[in-house]
């Protein structure tokens, strides 16, 4: 860790991590990036946070972050220039993200690695997923973004989750009745924090030149 900077510990591909990092670029929160190898994981990032997953955000004051809602939060706390934490909406969006994670996350595993779950076929698997999908398509029918006409942490919190859901079989995705969740998540992905929440960073080794990201 910089004296200047937060360290992130990312995956790029990885959801969770794209929240993190989503959070951090609407914030306006530059922090030195460090790309992780799942499979090679920086002993620097275990010993602030044993449980092994990413991303991890430890601040200046040595203290680990290793939730991506919580790094979420931490970033827009420090800035939310565009009111993403909305309170009259908080509690939605909170609900929301919970059903993401401990819902909707579940099938849509099984939707990607149907080969490793055979207790269900994949279809089903995808239409068990859709549930979620048909609640968030609702939201949309009336409404730009999932809480309303604005950007709220629902949208960044759900939305590399959807993309994971979308991209297992894009053909059939984009043939599923839901018009309006297929126009918010094309937004998203030409969105130009969402671009540059993708920049590609190789992985981290000790000593390398810092890396800055969210400049
Ligand atoms: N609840 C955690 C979940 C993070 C998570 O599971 N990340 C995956 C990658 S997408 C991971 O690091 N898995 C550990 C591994 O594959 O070794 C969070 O929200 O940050």
């Amino acid at each position: 860790m910089s004296d200047k900077f937060v360290t992130l510990y990312s995956f790029r591909r990885c959801p969770y991590a794209m929240r993190a990092r989503l959070g951090l670029l609407f914030a306006g929160v530059k922090v030195e990036l460090r790309e992780v190898v799942l499979k090679n994981k920086p002993p620097q990032m275990l010993a602030i946070s044993p449980k092994g997953t990413v991303p991890v955000l430890q601040l200046t004051d040595g203290t680990a972050i290793d939730e991506s809602r919580d790094i979420m939060l931490w970033a827009l706390e420090q800035k939310d220039l565009q009111n993403l934490l909305d309170k009259t909406v908080r509690a939605e969006a909170d609900a929301l993200i919970d059903q993401n994670d401990n819902e909707f996350k579940y099938w849509l595993d099984r939707y990607k690695y149907a080969d490793r779950h055979l207790e269900m076929a994949q279809e089903e698997y995808r239409q068990r997923g859709e549930v979620f999908l048909q609640q968030l398509e609702k939201q949309l029918e009336k409404q730009a973004y999932l809480l309303g006409d604005k950007v709220t942490v629902a949208d960044i919190g759900i939305m590399p989750f959807v993309r994971q859901f979308a991209h297992v079989d894009r053909k059939v995705f984009y043939n599923l009745p839901y018009p309006n969740l297929q126009r918010w998540l094309q937004d998203w992905l030409q969105h130009p924090l969402f671009l540059q929440a993708m920049t590609k960073f190789k992985p981290w080794e000790e000593g390398d030149e810092l890396v800055v990201f969210g400049d």
